[in-house]
């Protein structure tokens, strides 16, 4: 999974109903591809480099997880969807929808189908003007001079006005930080760390993420459970008790709200099941006193996935222990997971049925689990 990189996209339009055109273009734009963090006035336009209606023009800036490429994919389809057709004509046409992408961070690119930043930007005013509106400062990465300046030393002297008509930014209405504290839970393989990071980067919130790999038992385990299952299971607790009560007390300014990728209630869950009934006896008495120490989450989120989804993100991702993991096995975790979610009366629970979907890849999928863990 990647993390959330900016791009400033051009939009254009000189047919048909051209405001709703870029206002449901900035909707599908926020839906498919990332959140729409500015944009600028609307300008009309003459027709830069053929006869043709008048234009309006825009621009904004995205932060998306998608590559440039993915993000190009996308925004041909958009304006395919919006009725573009494309002539083979070696001139400029007229245009329902054009969106372009003008700069993607920092990145210098030329392929067949893409060139970063965008080749002709700098010599027209129809780009300069709107995007200067909302990245005056922003360096190009060619020219090494900003947007301002560009704009200040283009040669174009089209006549350019602002329209008086704004274009809404599509927000989400998600209200998550209402919330001090989520710990995001799921079996093995169900995503809870990529969903964690995506929330933590999105909402501005401080991420606590299990240091599974410190634990030298864990391949060990999966090797002999019954010689390691208790080191193990001790081992766990410990790690997760320090990390939440050192992480939990230690209160952020700069952050919203806090999200974990566990809950420590999973090493219990964990030890009933790897556990011998004596074993599992000291060990419950042992996670209460530490239990009780710990601070709660506010909301308690249980991601289930189906088993083949699971055993497929397993195998994708590749760690080595964790490839001989059994269908039964992950079977009986969700069970005891459901278990323990029947018995929390204090705590608020949310199980997503996350089955069907794919969050990472997708971010109408993405947006739909928000949108539940909302209502
Ligand atoms: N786009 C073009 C060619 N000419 N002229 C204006 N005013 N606005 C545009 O968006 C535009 C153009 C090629 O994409
Ligand atoms: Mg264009
Ligand atoms: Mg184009």
């Amino acid at each position: 999974m990647n993390s959330p990189k900016l791009v400033h996209i051009a939009l254009g339009s000189n047919v048909g109903n051209r405001f709703e055109l870029l206002q449901n273009a900035l909707h599908t734009i926020y839906l498919e591809i990332g959140e729409i963090h500015q944009v600028s006035q609307v300008y009309e336009t003459p027709a830069w480099g053929f006869s043709g209606n008048a234009f309006l023009n825009a621009c904004i800036t995205v932060s998306t997880r998608f590559s440039a490429e993915e993000v190009l994919r996308k925004l041909l389809k958009i304006e395919a969807d919006a009725g573009r057709v494309r002539s083979d004509a070696k001139t400029y046409q007229n245009r329902s929808l054009d969106l372009d992408i003008l700069l993607f961070e920092n990145e210098v690119l030329e392929t067949k189908d893409l060139v970063l930043p965008h080749p002709s930007m700098q010599n027209r005013k129809f780009v300069l003007l709107p995007l200067a509106d909302i990245a005056a400062k922003e360096i190009h990465p060619v020219f090494k001079v900003s947007i301002g300046k560009l704009l200040q030393e283009v040669q174009d002297d089209s006549q350019i006005n602002a329209i008086s008509e704004k274009l809404e930014i599509p927000k989400k209405s998600f209200h998550l930080n209402k919330l001090n504290y989520i710990a995001v839970e799921g079996n093995i393989g169900a995503g809870k760390t990529s969903f964690s990071t995506m929330v933590s980067e999105d909402f501005n919130a401080k991420l606590i993420l299990e240091r599974f790999k410190d634990n030298p038992f864990l391949p060990k385990f999966y090797e002999n459970k019954e010689r390691y299952a208790f080191p193990l299971e001790m081992s766990f607790l410990a790690d997760r008790y320090q990390q939440l009560s050192d992480d939990l007390a230690q209160y952020d300014l700069f952050k919203d709200f806090v999200i974990s990728d566990y809950d420590v209630f999973k090493s219990l869950i964990f030890a009933k099941i790897t556990l011998h009934e004596d074993e599992y006896a000291l060990y419950y008495k042992l996670f209460h006193l530490m239990y009780k120490e710990l601070v709660k989450p506010d909301l308690y989120i249980y991601l289930y996935q189906n088993t083949d989804r699971l055993l497929e993100n397993i195998k994708v991702r590749g760690r080595d222990y964790e490839q001989n993991i059994q269908p039964d096995y992950l079977v009986e975790i969700n069970k005891s997971y459901l278990n323990f979610i029947k018995t929390q009366t204090n705590m608020k629970v949310q199980i997503i049925d996350i089955s069907g979907k794919d969050f990472v890849n997708n971010r109408a999928d993405y947006l739909s689990i928000l949108e539940e863990i909302k209502a």
